[in-house]
């Protein structure tokens, strides 16, 4: 590859590897994305990225190793932002066997490759604050990279594998791998069955007349939900340290869904949401994480990151976006 510096980006096409990828574009990067192949091309996120020579999109599913080796033998990349997985936690329960095969093998798969073919280069895993589950090993502050971890999940399990993982691989083999345990990260572009994503769009909807009810599960559980613009930049920074190391990003506060509710439905001018709202078993999960909050103090320390965006600024940008989404 050119004298530039290039990342791979597994998972692309997905929330944080778009914004991801535009932020790397501007630092003058070359970005090999890759995303698995699907039989419709769900590549809305970053199609604004394709005609930018210094974007190459690739096939690759984590679980094929040799598209894997090809990969990183073909680009011996400066970075590798491991991003790919099933992230549905609810989906998690539902398919465990594949969201397991995808974050643990597929971790392994990267880290292998990385180690024989091109020990060089920067390594980035997608951790998670799901990992603390319900362990309860926080202070006033929140959860920190020192807190247990007792995952409650198919998915929080497979990514406590993949961050222990990666750790190994740091300490065995001298892989620059660095871990960002992320608590949850919202934008316009989230997946549109994650709680907030779902809350703007159904509040835009009711809004324009095109429905009725907004069926939802927990609204008493605690999330620290910050803006993916602001988090990918925190992935970046953990890669220009001098060694890898693991590190909390979050805003620091926690919102139950009732209040990030409240919050859109109000902006909304739609009144108390409890008029829209029914409580549906269905989105009720078999084991829940009732409570996260995140002390990101070591990261604002040593990468200088710290979050811009507040739940109610993040909350009414999704509600505008997807309000002028229908006006389209
Ligand atoms: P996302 O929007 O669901 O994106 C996940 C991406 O992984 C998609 O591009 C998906 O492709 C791809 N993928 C799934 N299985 C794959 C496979 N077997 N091989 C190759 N690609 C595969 O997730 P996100 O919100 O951007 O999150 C990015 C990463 O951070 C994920 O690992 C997630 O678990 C982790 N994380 C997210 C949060 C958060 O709050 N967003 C917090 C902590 C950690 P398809 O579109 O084809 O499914
Ligand atoms: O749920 C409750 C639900 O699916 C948030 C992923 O990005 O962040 C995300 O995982 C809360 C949960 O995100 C519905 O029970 C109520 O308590 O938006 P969510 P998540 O499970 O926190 C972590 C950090 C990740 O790593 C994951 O990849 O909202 N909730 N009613 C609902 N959730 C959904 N999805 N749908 C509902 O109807």
């Amino acid at each position: 590859m050119s004298e530039c510096k290039s990342a791979v980006i597994t998972g692309v096409n997905g929330q944080d590897g778009s914004y991801l990828a535009e932020l790397l574009l501007e630092k003058g990067y070359k970005v090999v994305g890759l995303k698995r192949r699907t039989s419709s091309n769900n590549i809305s996120r970053i199609s604004n990225l394709l005609p930018n020579p210094n974007f190459i999109l690739r096939n690759c599913d984590l679980n094929d190793i040799s598209s894997i080796n090809n990969i990183i033998f073909e680009f011996k990349p400066t970075e590798v932002y491991n991003l790919a997985a099933q992230s549905h936690v609810a989906v998690s329960f539902e398919m465990p066997e594949y969201t397991t095969e995808t974050i643990c093998h597929g971790t392994l798969n990267l880290l292998n490759a990385i180690r024989f073919i091109s020990p060089t280069s920067k390594f980035y895993q997608a951790s998670s604050s799901e990992m603390f589950g319900d362990s309860k090993d926080y202070k006033e502050n929140g959860y920190t990279e020192e807190s247990i971890f007792k995952p409650v999940s198919p998915y929080a399990v497979s990514k406590t594998y993949a961050h222990y993982t990666t750790q190994v691989y740091r300490a065995a083999y001298g892989i620059h791998g660095s871990c960002g345990i992320l608590f949850n990260h919202e934008s316009p572009r989230r997946g549109e069955t994650f709680v907030t994503r779902k809350i703007t769009m159904a509040a835009a909807r009711i809004k324009k007349g095109l429905q009725d009810k907004l069926f939802l599960g927990n609204l008493d559980a605690k999330r620290d939900w910050g803006f993916a613009g602001d988090y990918v930049e925190a992935m970046w920074m953990m890669l220009q340290q001098p060694v890898g190391d693991d590190y909390v990003i979050a805003t620091g506060k926690t919102y139950t869904v009732r209040e990030f509710l409240e919050v859109v439905f109000e902006y909304a001018g739609l009144g108390s949401y409890k008029k829209y709202v029914e409580i549906d078993p269905q989105f009720m999960r078999p084991n829940e994480v009732p409570y996260l909050l995140g002390d990101s103090t070591k990261a604002r320390k040593i990468l200088g990151w710290e979050p811009k965006i507040s739940m109610e600024q993040l909350a009414r940008m999704m509600y505008d976006t997807d309000l002028a989404e229908l006006r389209k």
